[in-house]
């Protein structure tokens, strides 16, 4: 398998997964930009696994590699939103025009590929909105990371349809668990929480995302692989909605802190009120249902990760506070 972006986040987690539960060999391909770090990847087999550093946007490098492996899974992305309000430049490049190399590299060497998205393609809900998300829901992108990441999907859908790529895509909510940069909003609270920083909430803090554990997330990538239609999207949620005041209630209960103990920031621009996932169609074409039912002992678990790792995320703290503090956030 090649794994683009599996230094990040989901990906390092998703590279872990498949080596501990399969004899598969992973060759991950990664700009090691802020987001990525080596740290994530230490300790797996050597002989079944690779780190390339490079850029999905480097066609010559992109094409070798595609050649060289049955499976392409496309994790790689610029993630974060407020990033992508400060400067969109990277997001273009590798959201949209890294896709393209890789769809391309796929279709000359008619190799099976699996896109990894976003449920924030589809715009926001109200919070009052009794639907949720799902397949059929039409695009409506708010910002410029999702709106690289839709482009990115459509990219995608195009090449199954006009070239007859081997393309599956799924769309997922907001993750959390360990190994995830301390610029989002989980490990932002919690290790603020353990710096004796006050958390900070962003406007009123009434937003909704619809959690879901890394695992369960990279559980239904490996079912979609095994078992996905060719050219189809599968929504990916765990029905895991709370607010984030809510959330940063319970982080700061379980660190054992008032629960109080927290300070309004400026809101992001633009900032989508809620999402939610009807994951009906991986559940019954695909039969996955998720492990982590369980939020609160799943952040307990991540809390317990962050105290116990700070090596890990330590020498990312400080630059992301500063970048924070410029907008007064
Ligand atoms: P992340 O920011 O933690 O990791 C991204 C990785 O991609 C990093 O290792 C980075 O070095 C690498 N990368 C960036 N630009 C690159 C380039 N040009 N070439 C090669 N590698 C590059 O992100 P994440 O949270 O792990 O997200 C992974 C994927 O999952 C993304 O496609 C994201 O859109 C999607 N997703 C994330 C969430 C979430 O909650 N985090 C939810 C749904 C979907
Ligand atoms: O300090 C904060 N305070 C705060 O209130 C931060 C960093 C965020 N927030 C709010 C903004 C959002 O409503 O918390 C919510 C979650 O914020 P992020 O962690 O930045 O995630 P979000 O913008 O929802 O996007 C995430 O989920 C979908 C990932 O970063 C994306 O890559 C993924 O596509």
């Amino acid at each position: 398998m090649l794994v683009t972006g599996g230094a990040g986040f989901i990906g390092s987690n998703f590279v872990h997964h498949v080596l501990d539960h399969t004899d598969d060999t992973i060759t991950v391909l990664d700009a090691m930009t802020y987001a990525g770090n080596a740290a994530s990847l230490e300790g797996l087999p050597t002989e079944r696994f690779r780190l390339v550093k490079g850029s999905v946007c480097d066609a010559a490098l992109v094409d070798e590699l595609v050649a060289a492996h049955d499976i392409t899974v496309h994790f790689a992305a610029e993630s974060h939103n407020d990033n992508s309000l400060n400067d969109p430049s990277p997001f273009v490049q590798t959201n949209i025009v890294g896709t393209y190399e890789l769809l391309q590299a796929v279709r000359r060497h008619e190799k099976r590929y699996h896109h990894i998205s976003t449920d924030e393609v589809y715009g926001d809900l109200e919070l009052d909105d009794p639907e949720r998300f799902t397949e059929n829901t039409p695009y409506n992108p708010s910002s410029p990371y999702s709106s690289t990441k839709a482009g990115s999907d459509l990219l995608v859908r195009a090449w199954v349809r006009s070239f007859g790529v081997q393309a599956t895509l799924s769309n997922c909510s907001n993750n959390y668990g360990p190994r995830q940069h301390v610029e989002k909003f989980i490990p932002r609270q919690i290790t603020n929480v353990i710096d004796g920083i006050r958390p900070k909430l962003y406007g009123t803090g009434e937003n909704v995302r619809d959690w879901i554990h890394v695992d369960d997330h990279n559980a239904a990538v490996l079912r979609i692989l095994e078992a996905g239609r060719i050219g189809e999207t599968y929504l990916i949620g765990a029905d895991g909605e709370k607010n984030n005041l809510e959330v940063i209630e319970l982080i700061l209960t379980l660190m054992g802190q008032p629960s109080n103990a927290y300070d309004h920031v400026n809101d992001r621009p633009g900032h989508d009120m809620r999402y939610a996932i009807d994951s009906t169609k991986l559940r019954t074409e695909l039969g996955w249902a998720p492990r982590f039912s369980d939020f609160e002992s799943g952040l307990s678990d991540t809390i317990e990760w962050y105290r116990s790792n700070e090596d890990w995320w330590r020498p990312m703290k400080q630059a992301t506070e500063a970048k924070y503090a410029k907008t007064g956030q």
